[in-house]
Parts: structure tokens; C-alpha cells; sequence
């Protein structure tokens, strides 16, 4: 017979990982697409107030980078980046009341999708939705790091259109020179709503802008979560020993429209399936864990499993939650909340809300 399996080597660990972590980030991918996939019915139900912006075919780069930090450094979201915060403990339940505004969703009903955050405990920050304007925030946030002299990072996503605004220019000029512990993760998806990034911007590489500001730019395949895992944890890693920024570009597709409203027609006919057939961060994924890293198909299909009955049960804990009292808008907002009836006009916006179940202009927002 064959040597037995005990004394057979084993593979090389992928990226440095382990077994178990390896799973961990197969599970972090399929729980974001999965969830997304969820949102996607319920919009489609009407429970969705909001618009809903979707990340497939790039969950390795959300997922592999927000994978590289550890539980004190700071992340920032955007819309795409649902994975980095999963990975960072946001969780299925607080997900789905947030888009379907329940008045127990992490901001009690404000806010349609994901616009949340943690800076007590799992440490991302809420988003600002003005494109780069995270970048200055981090660039204060992580500058703070440095001066109290605490071993905290900081992660700030970026898309490929944002890169060409003024919020990003100075917000990254200003952490470079300040020597801030902070990763700048461009996710170069080739759109920006319906604009390819050749048209918005001249520069072949946007990993090149990085000279600019005298940091390391660094470009990689963003479909390849342990790719990104590598990159991200070295750009971390400098950040942490007081090396400064890094900019890092991960080449990636948006294989849906800017929000499930957009119907992509300005997308060149066939590049959608190309991508979706080719390079599936989680197709390709699944390929290397069971061919290269000797891992059952069978491991994968019970966390597919697991994932499915996390989705569903989160579903129905968030459908139970009932939506917020019309004056609850007031709380948090003045310091002293008044106690006053609702008035007239306001009443009249809530008869117009419940005699046509769903606006015309719900689901249409842009981000
Ligand atoms: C300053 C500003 N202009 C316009 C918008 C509307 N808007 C939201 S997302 C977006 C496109 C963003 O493209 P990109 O930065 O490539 O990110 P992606 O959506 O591809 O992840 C636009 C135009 C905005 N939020 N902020
Ligand atoms: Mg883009």
C-alpha cells in the first residue's frame, strides 16, 4: 500500500496560514457573498428601504485585507467592503436591520445600508459616503496612534474613482508625511458608477500615485484572497513598525452595477461573464484549497451549510424587529430631545408613506 497519510508531508501552508485560518477566510467569503445574495431577495421583496450595493466577484479584497489586522487596528468601510466587516465582527443580524431600517439596527432606522460603526469594541469606523473623504479621517485617526504611541494601524478602501478626488489627495499626502501607521487599499475594479477607470484617470498603474507621496505602491491580484492576505500583512506589519503608509492597488471586477438598480448597460456585452467564468475570487479559491492545499470538497460544502443557516436564522430574528417610532428621529439629535406631538407636516409625509407601500424614489439611492 501507499505510505499512510500520517507520515505523508504536508503541503506547503498557504500565504503562511494554517488549516483552520485557511477555512476561516473560505467562510468570511462565502458568508459575504451569501449575505449580499440574501439582501438581494429581500430588495427585491420590497424590505429593503435603501439602495443595496453589492461586492461580487470582489469579496477576496474586502475579506484578505481586513483579514491582516488585528482586533485593536481601526478599519474603514465603504459600501463594497461588507467582508472586511464581518471579518471585523459586524454581524449577519445588525446587517440586514440596518437595510431594512429596523428600529433596532445599529442606527436605529437612519441609515439604508451600511453606514455603521464599532470604535468601542471591534473598531470600524461609520462611513462618510463623500468619495475620499475617508482618507483624511484616517490619516487623524491613525496620526493619533502614533502620538499617544500605541502599536494600532489603521486600513482605509478607496475605489479606483475616488483616487481622483481632492479628499484623497490630501488625506494621503498628510499621512505620509506625518509617517502615519496607515494602509491605503485602492480597490481597482475597472468602474466608477458607469465610468471606466481609463476615462477618469490617465495614470496606468494607480499603484504609481504612490511615488507621488514618497510611500511604497504596491499592485495585486485583488481576486486572490491569499494574495491580498500577503500584501495587506506586510503593508501592516511596516505600518506597525513605524514605516509609514503604503498604498496598495487590488486589481479586481465589479460584476454588478454601481446598486442593484444600475442595469450595466454601459458595460461592454460579454465582460461580465468573462470575469464571472475566469476569475471568481471564490471559484478560484476553492480550487486552491482542494487541490493545492489537500482540503474536501466536503469541508467546504458544511461551511456553505453553516453559512446558510446563519443567513436564515439572522433573517428572521431581523424580520421580527419592528420599525422606529416616528419621534425616535429626534433622539441623539439635540441634546435635550423635545417632547412634542408630531407635527402636521410630518404626519402628512407618514400618510403619504403608508398609502403608496414604496415610494418611487426607494431603492434608487446612491451612495
Ligand atoms: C464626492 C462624491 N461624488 C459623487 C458621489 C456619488 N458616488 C458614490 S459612489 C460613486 C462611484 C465610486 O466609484 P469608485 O470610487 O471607483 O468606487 P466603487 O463604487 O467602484 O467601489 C459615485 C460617483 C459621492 N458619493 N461623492
Ligand atoms: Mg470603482
Amino acid at each position: 500500500m501507499a505510505a499512510t497519510s500520517a507520515t505523508a508531508p504536508s503541503p506547503p501552508a498557504a500565504g503562511g496560514l494554517p488549516h483552520d485560518q485557511l477555512l476561516e477566510l473560505y467562510y468570511w467569503m462565502r458568508l459575504t457573498r451569501s449575505l449580499e445574495e440574501r439582501l438581494v431577495n429581500l430588495y427585491r421583496q420590497t424590505k429593503v428601504v435603501g439602495g443595496l450595493f453589492r461586492s461580487l466577484g470582489q469579496e477576496a479584497c474586502a475579506v484578505g485585507s481586513a483579514y491582516a489586522l488585528r482586533r485593536e487596528d481601526v478599519l474603514s468601510p465603504l459600501i463594497r467592503n461588507l467582508g472586511s466587516m464581518l471579518v471585523k465582527g459586524a454581524t449577519p443580524v445588525e446587517v440586514l436591520r440596518q437595510y431594512m431600517a429596523r428600529g433596532d439596527s445599529p442606527t436605529r432606522g437612519r441609515e439604508l445600508n451600511i453606514h455603521f460603526g464599532d470604535v468601542v469594541d471591534r473598531n470600524f469606523v461609520g462611513q462618510i459616503s463623500h468619495l475620499g473623504d475617508m482618507v483624511p479621517v484616517m490619516a487623524g485617526v491613525t496620526l493619533s496612534f502614533r502620538m499617544r504611541k500605541q502599536p494600532r494601524v489603521g486600513l482605509v478602501y478607496v475605489g479606483d474613482g475616488a483616487t481622483s478626488t481632492g479628499a484623497f489627495h490630501e488625506g494621503i499626502n498628510f499621512a505620509a508625511v506625518q509617517r502615519c501607521p496607515l494602509v491605503v487599499v485602492v480597490e481597482n475594479n475597472c468602474y466608477a458608477y458607469s465610468t471606466p477607470t481609463d476615462q477618469q484617470c490617465a495614470a496606468e498603474r494607480l499603484a504609481d500615485k504612490a511615488a507621488g507621496y514618497g510611500v511604497p505602491g504596491v499592485r495585486a491580484d485583488g481576486n486572490d484572497v491569499l494574495e491580498v492576505y500577503r500584501v495587506t500583512r506586510e503593508a501592516v506589519d511596516r505600518a506597525r513598525r513605524g514605516e509609514g503608509v503604503t498604498l496598495l492597488e487590488l486589481m479586481t471586477y465589479r460584476r454588478k452595477g454601481h446598486a442593484e438598480h444600475d442595469n450595466q448597460s454601459y458595460v461592454p456585452a460579454g465582460e461580465i461573464d468573462r470575469w464571472a467564468r475566469e476569475n471568481d475570487p471564490l471559484d478560484r479559491y476553492s480550487k486552491t484549497l482542494t487541490k493545492g492545499q489537500g482540503i474536501g470538497a466536503d469541508e467546504l460544502s458544511s461551511i456553505d451549510d453553516r453559512v446558510k443557516g446563519e443567513i436564515d436564522r439572522a433573517t428572521d430574528e431581523a424580520e421580527a424587529s419592528s420599525f422606529p417610532e416616528a419621534l425616535d428621529a429626534l433622539e441623539g439629535v439635540y441634546a435635550d430631545p423635545p417632547r412634542m406631538p408630531v407635527l402636521w407636516y410630518r404626519e402628512g409625509v407618514r400618510t403619504a408613506v403608508e398609502k403608496h407601500e414604496r415610494p418611487s424614489s426607494w431603492g434608487t439611492h446612491d451612495g
